[in-house]
């Protein structure tokens, strides 16, 4: 993009803890710089996984004239899951952030902030006279139940019935984030406290795109979720950064077409031993051959690594081998695996990155939501036609145990069914659409650009 006057406008990013939220900040922060930006990302130290770290270090050196502000939290001493800890520390340290701020030059015009940030950071950087844009990393869906949230405890006073969402719809209760149901709970209180500082911001990008929700976009976008509402501009799919060879590509070469189901919970997703199991059994009865991501840690940093053999037993490793299926350890480069034409099914947490990125290369999803966020994004795969959704599927570390044969059934279903299989590239298409010169996600992205500079 060519800028009227000599200077672009510089641009600072500002991502909260774990892959989910990190790679969509670095991948609008690599499109900015493509058009023309001058960019700049604030890197918080120390970092709670190794995925993070690794894949920070590889974005800079790939993007060498992206700036790092590095900045040093203190982490907080106390017991619970090592994200949230983080989160809190970083939301803690605004005060850190402004002289950073003040002192770069070119000087910063504006900054996108992570969602999970905004109530202690907005306030602080717009008094500085930059203007602030929120980035949602989760799905417009999610967006409007943020948005409308506030309202909704007003109105109830209590958040465990099910909601309904002006010009949106009734969300169930099952699908509102499990710790939203306690409205004492920390997540609760920031996440309200959240949702009432959008209010002041300039804009809320999101990595979704106009014919994926088209009825919620269009609800937020005419104030009928909550009126006075930010603009919300959706710029996805995103761009994919580093697709590079991974330790399955070689394996995937050799299958054939469509062949393949992938099965992955996210980043930071540990399911129980027993429904790691019951889920190998179900893959082998499926009959197909898979491509199966186990994490059996939340944070990769942990010591002890469990070996697979203990969890899976030696018999099944064994079938593994017979039956020419694949199962990884850790992490992959999952961007190249659903780019892969041997890739015929994606069975999927939900992680909103991790939709967006069936949705962009045409992979039909089986949904199986874990936590928080997940049940909403479920919602969107079964609307839109990018998938299917077993709602009574357990989740959020409830006892039952969903069967293997259940999960047989359910796969094979994915990878045989018609509409499946021809309703997702259908959804590629539009995805490719979106962010093609003239579609509704390069639009926005360009209009937010020009913006920038006024
Ligand atoms: N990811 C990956 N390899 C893995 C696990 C995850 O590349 O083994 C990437 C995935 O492609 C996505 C991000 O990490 O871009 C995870 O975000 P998502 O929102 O899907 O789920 P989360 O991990 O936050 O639950
Ligand atoms: C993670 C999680 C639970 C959860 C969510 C997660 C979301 C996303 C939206 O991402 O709902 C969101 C989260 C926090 C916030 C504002 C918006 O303060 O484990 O519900």
């Amino acid at each position: 993009m060519a800028f009227s006057d000599d200077e672009p406008p510089h641009v600072a990013l500002l991502p909260s803890a774990g892959m989910g939220h990190l790679t969509p900040l670095c991948q609008q922060a690599a499109t900015l710089l493509g058009n023309g930006c001058k960019v700049s990302l604030i890197v918080f130290h120390p970092m709670v996984s190794s995925s993070e770290s690794h894949f920070i270090t590889t974005f800079l050196s790939s993007f060498p004239s992206i700036h790092s502000i590095h900045l040093n939290v203190t982490p907080l001493n106390a017991p619970g899951d090592p994200f949230f800890l983080q989160l809190e520390a970083i939301r803690r340290s605004p005060h850190l952030l402004l002289p950073l701020l003040n002192s770069t030059s070119p000087p910063i015009t504006s900054l996108i902030l992570d969602m999970t940030l905004a109530s202690t950071f907005l306030p602080v950087i717009s008094s500085a006279g930059i203007s602030t844009y929120i980035f949602f990393t989760s799905s417009a869906a999610m967006l409007s139940l943020c948005a409308y949230f506030p309202t909704h405890i007003n109105a109830r006073k209590i958040s465990t019935c099910d909601m309904e969402i002006p010009g949106v719809g009734v969300i169930p209760k099952a699908s509102i984030p499990p710790l939203l149901h306690n409205p004492d709970h920390l997540f609760t209180t920031q996440f309200i406290e959240n949702s009432l500082a959008f209010q002041q911001a300039s804009g809320i990008l999101i990595n979704t795109f106009d014919d994926l929700e088209p009825e919620v976009l269009m609800a937020l976008n005419n104030g009928v979720v909550v009126s006075g509402f930010p603009r919300v501009i959706p710029v996805g799919p995103l761009k994919q950064l580093f697709l590079k060879e991974t330790s399955a590509l070689a394996w995937l070469d050799a299958q054939p077409e469509r062949s393949v189901v992938y099965v992955s919970f996210g980043s930071r997703t540990a399911m129980s031993v027993e429904q790691i199991r019951e889920l190998g059994v179900g893959l082998e009865r499926s009959g197909f051959r898979f491509l199966w991501v186990i994490k059996t840690k939340k944070v990769d940093k942990e010591e002890e690594q469990v070996e697979l053999e203990e969890v899976l037993g030696e018999e099944f490793m064994e079938s593994i081998k017979v039956n020419g299926s694949m199962v990884v350890h850790g992490w992959v480069e999952q961007g190249v695996i659903l780019k892969h034409e041997a890739v015929g099914g994606f069975v999927s947490h939900c992680g909103w990155n991790s939709v967006m990125e069936a949705a962009l290369y045409g992979v039909p999803v089986l949904a199986w939501p874990q936590h928080g966020d997940q049940k909403m994004n479920a919602g969107v795969v079964k609307r839109s036609g990018l998938g299917m959704w077993v709602e009574e599927w357990s989740w959020g570390g409830e006892e039952k145990l969903v069967k293997g044969e259940d999960i047989a059934k359910r796969v094979k279903e994915l990878m045989e069914s018609t509409a499946a299989q021809s309703s997702a590239p259908g959804m590629a298409a539009k995805a490719m659409n979106a962010i093609a010169e003239g579609g509704s996600s390069r639009k926005g992205l360009t209009e937010f650009i020009a913006k920038l500079k006024v």
